[in-house]
């Protein structure tokens, strides 16, 4: 039973975990001590994990009841484990960020603000990493993924892959699914009509665990991506607007 601040959350928060035993306690604590005075759930999704993040999160659950716990009977990837955890979301809006504790859960508020604060067509706000706490490698393969996606798809954001993002649901719902999506949010919330913000966020090195990605595997699977968003771009048709007539009045329908 979740407690009554969370019936109805205003929030939802979905962090996606794969071997993330070192990391996921704190970071649960992180969330909860951020959002302290809203009504807001948590939601990990264990990828199935193979080391105890089971574990790990069933302890970090006695503490903090307003975490929940989805767990996949089959590794499926990072954004499979986003998208569950947005489909079994509460709130109408959604944070999301990596379980490694890279991302700070103190920026989150921030992010969700900004969104709620924003016109209803603004359907995501994306963090953007001013500072990398990542090795050189991967800072220069992210450097030119980024670069070459930008001029392709023309989305004008600054920092796709930070893990730390607020969006509606409804909108993160209506995209098309494929795996590594989360890769190209903005410009896929674009091509649903919605606008996208950044805010500057903070980034940390990974304490715990061993990164997920390799830079050539990550590099590869972004440009074979890059060519399926640029065909759903081609395919996408812009009604510009959409009006509804007012109904008739009420006994003149007949
Ligand atoms: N790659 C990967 N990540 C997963 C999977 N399922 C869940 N995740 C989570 O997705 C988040 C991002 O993965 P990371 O390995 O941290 O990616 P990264 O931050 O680019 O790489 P590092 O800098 O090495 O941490 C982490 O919280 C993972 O635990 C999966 O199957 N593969
Ligand atoms: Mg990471």
């Amino acid at each position: 039973m979740l407690p009554d601040s969370v019936q109805e959350p205003e929030i939802s928060v979905v962090a996606p975990v794969f071997n993330e035993e070192g990391a996921v306690e704190a970071l649960v604590r992180e969330i909860a001590a951020a959002f302290a005075g809203w009504r807001c759930e948590i939601l990990f999704v264990n990828d199935a994990s193979r080391d105890a993040t089971g574990e790990r999160l069933a302890a970090a659950q006695r503490e903090t009841p307003a975490l929940r716990i989805l767990t996949h009977r089959r590794n499926a990837g990072q954004s499979r484990a986003i998208r569950t955890g947005v489909r079994a979301a509460r709130a109408p809006i959604v944070v999301m960020l990596d379980g490694d504790g890279q991302n700070d859960p103190a920026d989150a508020p921030r992010l969700a603000r900004a969104l709620m604060a924003g016109p209803p067509n603004l359907g995501l706000v994306g963090g953007e990493r001013r500072v990398r706490r990542d090795s050189p490698g991967k800072r220069w393969a992210s450097r030119l993924a980024n670069a070459v996606r930008r001029r392709v798809l023309n989305d004008h954001a600054v920092d796709t892959g930070c893990g730390l993002k607020a969006f509606r649901r409804e909108a993160f719902l209506a995209l098309p699914y494929f795996d590594h999506l989360h890769r190209y949010l903005p410009a896929l919330m674009i091509r649903e009509g919605y606008e996208v913000a950044f805010e500057p966020v903070n980034h940390r090195p990974r304490r715990s665990g061993r990164s997920k990605y390799t830079n050539l595997g990550r590099l590869g699977s972004s440009l074979f991506d890059l060519a399926g968003v640029v065909w759903l771009n081609h395919r996408a048709r812009d009604p510009g607007a959409v009006s509804e007539a007012p109904l008739p009045p009420l006994g003149e329908a007949d």
